[in-house]
């Protein structure tokens, strides 16, 4: 059987039209989430968070944009870089920096850490530190959808490096073969920790990877909050229409190291500053002004974001410790 090529795949495509009302909140919740990475940072080098910390500065617009594709009953699947993909979920910040500080409060007890947020009210299945191993996860729950004919759509979201991975490749097949309601959105930020993807990958685009499977394929440039919203909704709607898996790669880029023991040297300062010109942040901002948005309305929209992040803190720090595990697992 021939296998069909179903791509979209437009790059450099123009900025969807968007309106003020539409645009507002998405920037709000990629200036929370990158207010929220940075003061973990900033907790993380005064030894107050233990463990690793992965921030995801740079990458905000795609777990904003794709997460406000979905409806509130979707299911939101992704890796350890996952502190915005939980908040864009409708996870709060209080029990999400709680989490990371292993407090009593956070969202799992203290007992998960910064990799392991998860949270049954919102719909978001955590939080994965095996690389690529919650691919299948994924498809689990897209399965569990379809077969108790839910309607819900889940999203799998992974870095390009998960895509050299036996479990990305069996979720890809599963979810292909069964047409189970996922989709599988690649951010592929360049690198895996310090490798870049012409050294890991044989081809580049990973998007590609859909062709073995027959399934819809996208690809696309991540730094318009709104275009990734419009462009994840289309995959989002095929799935909930016609249970189609679709496998689209949104190409973006971290500011900081891997983790916070990464100091990034294997990339060119020129090449940072590149991306920084291209942050999602300062482009929605920009958006915001072009489309009337006043200079008042837009610092007390700042001013509230700045206000809900040290709210969170104070409560971090405040919160009682995390009961030991054994402890733990004896009252339960
Ligand atoms: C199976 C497995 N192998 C190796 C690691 C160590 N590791 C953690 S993150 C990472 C890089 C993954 O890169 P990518 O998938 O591109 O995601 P990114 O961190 O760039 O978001 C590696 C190799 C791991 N956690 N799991």
């Amino acid at each position: 059987m021939k296998t069909p090529d179903r791509a979209r795949v437009e790059t450099h495509d123009e900025a969807p039209s968007t309106t003020v009302e539409e645009l507002a909140p998405l920037y709000r919740q990629m200036l929370a989430i990158r207010r929220l990475e940075e003061a973990s940072a900033k907790a993380y080098s005064q030894g107050k968070i233990g463990g690793f910390l992965h921030l995801i500065i740079g990458q905000e617009a795609v777990c904003t944009g794709a997460i406000a594709a979905l409806e509130p009953e979707d299911y939101v699947v992704a890796t350890y870089r996952e502190h915005g993909h939980a908040y864009a979920k409708g996870v709060a910040a209080r029990p999400i920096l709680a989490e990371l500080y292993g407090k009593k409060t956070g969202l799992v007890k203290g007992l998960g850490g910064s990799m392991h947020l998860f949270d049954r009210a919102t719909n978001f299945l955590g939080g994965y530190g095996i690389v690529g191993g919650h691919v299948p996860i994924a498809a689990g729950a897209a399965f569990a959808s379809k077969y108790r004919g839910d309607g819900r759509v889940t999203l799998c979201f992974f870095g390009e490096g998960a895509s050299t991975i036996g479990g990305f490749a069996e979720g890809l097949s599963l979810a292909a073969l069964w047409k189970l309601p996922v989709v599988l959105i690649c951010e592929n930020n360049q690198y895996s920790m310090g490798t870049p993807l012409y050294r890991s990958l044989a081809v580049e685009d990973v998007s590609m990877r859909a062709l073995a499977h027959g399934m819809p394929r996208d690809r696309f440039d991540g730094d318009d909050v709104i275009k990734v919203k419009r462009r994840i909704a289309e995959a989002v709607e095929r799935a909930r229409e016609t249970g189609e898996p679709s496998l689209v790669e949104v190409i973006t880029y971290r500011f900081r190291g891997h983790s916070m023991s990464d100091p990034g040297l294997y990339r060119t300062k020129d090449e940072v500053e590149e991306w920084r010109r291209r942050d999602p942040l300062n482009r929605a901002r920009a958006r915001l002004v072009d489309l009337g948005m006043s200079e008042e309305k837009l610092a007390a929209l700042e001013e509230d974001v700045k206000a809900e992040i040290e709210d969170a803190v104070r409560f971090a720090e405040e919160s009682p410790p995390a009961d030991d595990y054994l402890s733990y697992v004896e009252k339960v």
